[in-house]
């Protein structure tokens, strides 16, 4: 009887309110763990109580061969042990394994050539160390086969890439404004592509059309290409997808979901005539409580790792009362990976087969919203469906270390 009372006051324990088990784990750094709290007592009241760690204390607690090791082994402990379902990063990365939350890079010999530091954020939740070979270098398709492991769907993941307190606050604003006072009417179902590669119309068109219209089937989705919109005045075309269009288009507040589909560079988005998306047009954005989640396949638009810093996704993050509030886009070129890339690439000029950037952005949005997923949780169940795909094929591999989610990983895709 004793024990059973005993076993009984553990119990109310554990469940007491106010010592909830932590459903999230919030890492960043020593100085930026107080900028944290209104953040975390935000999601306490959500019904997802967060824990946060430092990297300083991770640094102490753990062993491994550097600090991304030991932060990987940290949240496995998290994950296996305690039943954390997201991993925050909390902190932007920066060159040579420094930052809040240094990002582990990852090696990729591909037909686009060989890169040696892609950052790759799924290495974090990844119950292996992706070096089977122990030469140090990581994500070796061949030689560390054995120790690479990709999501398998069950851990939401995200970083949200802030360097200091009022990037925080500035972002937890937005978090706060986002799951309580939601744009009503039109604004979640409502869907813009906006694209000005001809080659690839086709697959855009399918990616609404195959796919997240069937999840979406009440949204409002309108075009924006190059050479259509439904804009345009005289002719078709006529309205130039132009900076001061842009704007417009997210200051009018009726779009909630953005796929950007057209060239980049780390500071900005290429529009029509070459013109410069940057931080500059992004501080004209007035769109405060109506922030739009965006994916894009632009290149370089989401290299939060690079020694120039903001890359524009950071900037549409961390601006105050206005830009996105979650982003998925390649840190690199955004290339069409293929399986069969002779085969395919044909075949997605001229019937819209999708790549796999193109795949993962619209399988994203699809899952998402039709089975009412958090943003972590859209693109880490959508990398499990490609895994079999990344064992295979060295660009699917690189498809999913490259694109990682930026932005809260517990908020929804589509929010009711
Ligand atoms: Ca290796
Ligand atoms: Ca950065």
């Amino acid at each position: 009887m004793k024990k059973l009372i005993g076993s009984l006051i553990l119990s109310a324990c554990l469940i007491a309110p106010g010592i909830a088990a932590p459903t999230a784990l919030l890492i960043t750094s020593d100085e930026l763990e107080d900028a944290w709290k209104p953040f975390v007592e935000w999601k306490a009241k959500q019904g997802k109580p967060t824990k946060v760690i430092t990297t300083e204390e991770i640094e102490k607690s753990y062993k491994g061969s550097d600090i991304q090791e030991k932060i990987r082994l940290c949240v496995r402990e998290h994950i296996d042990k305690h039943g954390i379902q997201w991993v925050i990063l909390g902190g932007d990365s920066q060159l040579g394994g420094k930052g809040i939350v240094p990002d582990r890079d990852t090696v990729h010999q591909t037909r686009w050539g060989k890169n040696t530091d892609i950052p790759t954020d799924i290495y974090f939740i990844s119950p292996t160390n992706w070096d089977a070979d122990a030469d140090g270098v990581y994500g070796e398709f061949e030689d560390d086969r054995e120790a690479i492991s990709y999501p398998d769907g069950s851990v939401g993941l995200g970083r949200i890439p802030v360097r200091n307190a009022q990037d925080i606050k500035a972002y937890t604003d937005k978090v706060i404004s986002y799951e309580t006072d939601y744009p009503k009417g039109d604004f979640g179902s409502t869907m813009v592509y906006t694209c000005t590669v001809a080659g690839a119309y086709p697959k855009v068109r399918r990616s609404w059309d195959d796919h997240v219209s069937k999840a979406l089937p009440d949204g409002k989705m309108s075009r924006y290409f190059a050479n259509k919109t439904p804009w345009d005045k005289k002719e078709d075309g006529d309205f130039q997808l132009n900076t001061a269009n842009w704007i417009e288009l997210i200051n009018g507040k009726s779009v909630g979901k953005f796929h950007f589909h057209g060239h980049g560079l780390i500071e900005g988005w290429e529009l029509e005539g070459h013109q410069m998306f940057t931080s500059e047009h992004v501080s004209k954005l007035t769109n405060k409580g109506a922030y739009p989640i965006i994916t894009t396949v632009s290149c370089f638009t989401g290299h939060y790792d690079a020694a120039q810093d903001p890359c524009i996704a950071e900037s549409m993050l961390r601006a105050p009362d206005a830009g996105a509030i979650a982003i998925v886009a390649p840190c690199r070129e955004g290339k069409p990976h293929f399986m069969d890339p002779s085969k395919d690439f044909p075949l997605m000029m001229r019937e819209g087969k999708m790549d796999g950037t193109t795949t993962t952005m619209t399988h994203f949005w699809e899952m998402g919203i039709r089975d009412n997923l958090t943003t972590g949780a859209a693109l880490m169940k959508t990398k499990a469906g490609l895994a079999p795909k990344a064992k295979k094929s060295a660009m699917f591999h690189m498809c999913l270390s490259e694109l990682n989610l930026l932005g809260d990983p517990t908020i929804a895709v589509h929010p009711k």
